[in-house]
């Protein structure tokens, strides 16, 4: 939904998964037969699931030539990077840190694991934060595709209850990123309802 909000793009947008429930019905299986969101519709094209495959569309279709370069070895830094952050970042926060801080009680949490898994993301940081001394964006001046991928994750791991390392250009990156109305209201959500009792 950030990136449908950066890229202008008009919306409908439907609430399913987690409390909203829906995935389960019949309708929602020939959306997708994995019975998970994300998943879009444009015009009159099959439907799409799939967040690479969504954003990458996305792009192609809707962004200018700053956020999604058509030329291909442009192109492929951007996508680089994207890739990167996807399976660098959003797969070593989501389950072995946001999961185990937030949703998992506290009482069944494993301090010692919980410190490993935070250390291994930001080892991975570092290498972005390193990244973002070269640029003010992952890719140079301008928000790409791949800021989309890496950046999402960013609010939750600055919001959650975890002693964080120093990563100075990370920090200035993720306040640029949180001045931005549709980073505000897609990304930076109350995410209370996912908490453990
Ligand atoms: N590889 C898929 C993963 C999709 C996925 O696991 N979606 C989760 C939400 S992030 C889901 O639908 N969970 C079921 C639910 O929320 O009820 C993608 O990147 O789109």
């Amino acid at each position: 939904m950030w990136c449908v909000g950066e890229l202008g793009v008009e919306y409908h947008r439907h609430d399913l998964g987690h409390r909203f429930g829906g995935l389960d019905t019949d309708a929602f299986r020939q959306l997708n037969p994995n019975r998970t969101i994300p998943v879009i519709q444009d015009d009159d094209h099959p439907p799409l699931w799939e967040t690479g495959a969504i954003l990458r569309y996305l792009a192609n279709a809707y962004g200018n030539q700053a956020f999604w370069p058509r030329d291909t070895a442009r192109q492929a830094e951007v996508d680089k990077w994207a890739e990167w952050a996807k399976i660098n970042i959003a797969m070593t926060f989501t389950v072995p840190v946001f999961w185990q801080v937030v949703r998992t009680p506290k009482a069944e949490q494993d301090q010692h694991a919980n410190k490993h898994a935070v250390a291994a993301l930001e080892h991975k940081l570092a290498l972005a934060d390193a990244q973002l001394s070269e640029g003010a964006f992952l890719c140079g001046a301008d928000l790409t595709l791949a800021d989309i991928q890496l950046g999402h994750i960013l609010y939750r791991y600055y919001d959650i209850d975890i002693s964080r390392a120093e990563l100075p250009n990370l920090r200035r990156y993720y306040k640029m990123l949180a001045d931005r109305p549709a980073y505000q209201t897609h990304v930076m959500i109350s995410y209370d309802e996912l908490r453990a009792p």
